[in-house]
């Protein structure tokens, strides 16, 4: 079982996302649990607010430590075993190594910042892990942490069905992924590759192997030179050299 609280000013933009597909199923199964807080209810405050002006002036508001820090005392308690991360363009940049790392843990944390910022001490004081999921900018991390919970939920054992293991997405195996096509053969003239019809299941795996191959080097070169390439790896990307 892996716990999710989520820390938002939003907590509504979660509703709908979460009430589909395979995370749906996970929290029916209670393979995961996804528990959402709204900051403004730990704002002590008689108008629940969360920002205010930054010290130094300037544009802008920045998100407080208290309402922060009440919320995440509520939910972690005494005991410190969450890992509290905070969804922000200036984290470690997220990938799938990155989520297989979270998905051992049994409690995450995610506090989502604002694009105006906020104070510096819940970074300093209050969080385990500052994380990104790529390089531009989101109006909040709302989206972000959503990113977040379902790439690390797929990961843990059961939510995913055998038919859509994890073990062979592009990102494990290290290659992208072959095309696939399915009925019918011909449409409008456009034609499936006649070697995927045959049945021979040594050539289409080649084929496959070929396509990953020739696929990851013309879009995502970055990924071979990574990865460590078997010696039929090898010929095959020396054969594509020559076509
Ligand atoms: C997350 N990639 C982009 C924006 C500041 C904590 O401070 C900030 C948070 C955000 C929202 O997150 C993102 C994001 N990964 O924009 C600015």
């Amino acid at each position: 079982m892996l716990r999710f609280d989520i820390l938002s000013i939003f907590p509504e933009m979660f509703q709908s996302p979460f009430d589909a597909s395979l995370i749906k199923k996970a929290l029916e199964k209670g393979l995961i649990e996804i528990h959402l807080h709204d900051i403004r209810d730990y704002a002590l405050d008689k108008h629940h607010v969360t920002d205010d002006t930054p010290y130094g002036g300037g544009g802008g508001m920045v998100m407080k430590v208290e309402p922060v820090e009440r919320a995440l005392a509520s939910i972690i308690g005494e005991k410190a075993e969450a890992m509290v991360i905070l969804m922000t363009p200036q984290g470690e940049v997220f990938n799938q190594g990155v989520a297989e790392s979270l998905s051992s843990c049994d409690h995450i944390v995610i506090v989502c910042g604002h694009y105006e910022g906020l104070d510096e001490r819940i970074r300093q004081y209050l969080i385990d892990r500052e994380i990104s999921i790529g390089d531009y900018v989101l109006t909040g991390g709302e989206f972000a942490a959503m990113v977040l919970v379902d790439a690390v939920s797929r990961l843990v054992p059961g939510v995913l069905g055998n038919s859509n293991s994890a073990v062979f997405d592009s990102f494990s195996t290290g290659l992208l992924e072959y095309p696939q096509y399915t009925r019918p053969a011909e449409y409008r003239g456009w034609k499936v590759p006649e070697v995927l019809l045959s049945g021979n299941h040594r050539q289409i795996d080649a084929w496959r192997k070929k396509a990953s191959l020739k696929r990851t080097r013309s879009r995502r070169p970055d990924l071979l030179t990574k990865r460590h390439l078997t010696d039929d790896e090898k010929k095959i990307l020396e054969e594509l050299e020559m076509e």
